[in-house]
């Protein structure tokens, strides 16, 4: 990890043009871990973008947006188009698969890229020519990016290490996957310099009707294998944070090691979240119908298909388990 914190310092001395971006629809770990590096960059007098989000659906994401916006902080997002990519370096977070990343144009404008990332190589991965550190044992990117925080003993104002801790809890739901000591030692550092752990809970804080909705689909759940739980959304188009808030929630319940739940996007698109206590790699499993992730933490995307011929294709993969 210091070989790769060497290597990260180095180009960034080297590059005055300095582009961040994450994965699309992007969530906590990868958008958080990006406008805490840009503050990172600025103390380092480097001027950075990120690529801007065309899609912000994530709620969570949007309220430290917000919270960031009252605290005057200037998130410097700007779109593809008008990013300039001359002699530029681009750090990617939270993503590996070119296929998910926010912008591809702008991926393959820029030659030199970082990659940093937790989640299993993709057969699309990114080659960080530059450098990279994926590693799948870390809970999040936040913890890679709070360890860079520590190496170079820069020290942010409070609110970019609440921003940090809420990219923890989104990533391990609040502690519940990938967790190890590591991640509860990182937690101690941002809270030691000033996170704020109401406001991080606030973050996630949701409707009272969109819960009571939630457990509406958790008590018509589909028992596929002992311990293997489905849940569907089957009367109404949503989003895939809808599908994955549901199985994380799923995996809360006693017996249950692996839970399931998917759910119909708009244009047909279904969307599969797949969680795991650890017993079973999920990500393996996502892969074999196109998609991956984490090994507790995984999804997929399937086409042309009903939410029929979808319960019957997890029915099957969970058979081959
Ligand atoms: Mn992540």
């Amino acid at each position: 990890m210091l070989e790769f914190f060497d290597k990260l310092t180095n180009a960034i001395k080297k590059y005055d043009n300095i582009i961040l971006m994450t994965h699309g629809t992007p969530d906590l770990d990868g958008m958080g871990s990006a406008i805490v590096f840009s503050e990172i960059l600025r103390k380092m007098n480097k001027k950075s973008v990120i690529v801007a989000p065309k899609n912000l659906i994530n709620k969570a994401l949007n309220k430290t947006i917000n919270y960031l916006n009252e605290k005057n902080v200037v998130i410097p997002f700007k779109y593809e188009k008008s990013i300039s990519t001359t002699d530029s370096l681009l750090i990617v977070f939270d993503v590996n698969n070119s296929d998910f990343v926010e912008d591809k144009t702008l991926l393959e404008k820029v030659d030199n890229k970082i990659v940093i990332d937790h989640h299993s190589k993709s057969i699309n991965k990114i080659s960080g020519n530059i450098g990279e550190y994926i590693d799948e044992d870390k809970s999040s990117v936040v913890e890679i990016n709070t360890e860079y925080l520590r190496y170079l003993n820069i020290k942010l104002d409070s609110e970019f290490y609440t921003v940090l801790l809420a990219g923890l809890f989104n990533d391990t739901y609040n502690f519940n996957f990938q967790t190890t000591s590591l991640t509860f030692n990182v937690a101690s550092y941002l809270l030691e310099n000033g996170a704020d752990l109401k406001q991080t809970h606030d973050f996630f804080r949701e409707p009272l009707e969109v819960m009571v909705d939630r457990y509406n689909y958790i008590s018509n759940n589909l028992k596929l294998k002992d311990n293997v739980y489905l849940c569907v959304i089957d009367d109404k188009t949503c989003s895939n944070i809808t599908v994955a808030k549901l199985a994380d929630e799923m995996l809360r319940f006693q017996n249950v090691d692996l839970s399931l739940a998917i759910g119909s996007g708009e244009n047909g698109k279904i969307f599969v979240s797949a969680r795991s206590n650890g017993n079973i790699d999920v990500s393996k499993l996502m892969q074999k119908i196109g998609g991956g992730g984490c090994k507790s933490l995984a999804a997929t995307v399937l086409e042309n298909v009903s939410i029929k011929e979808t319960i019957e294709l997890l029915k099957n993969v969970i058979r081959g388990e």
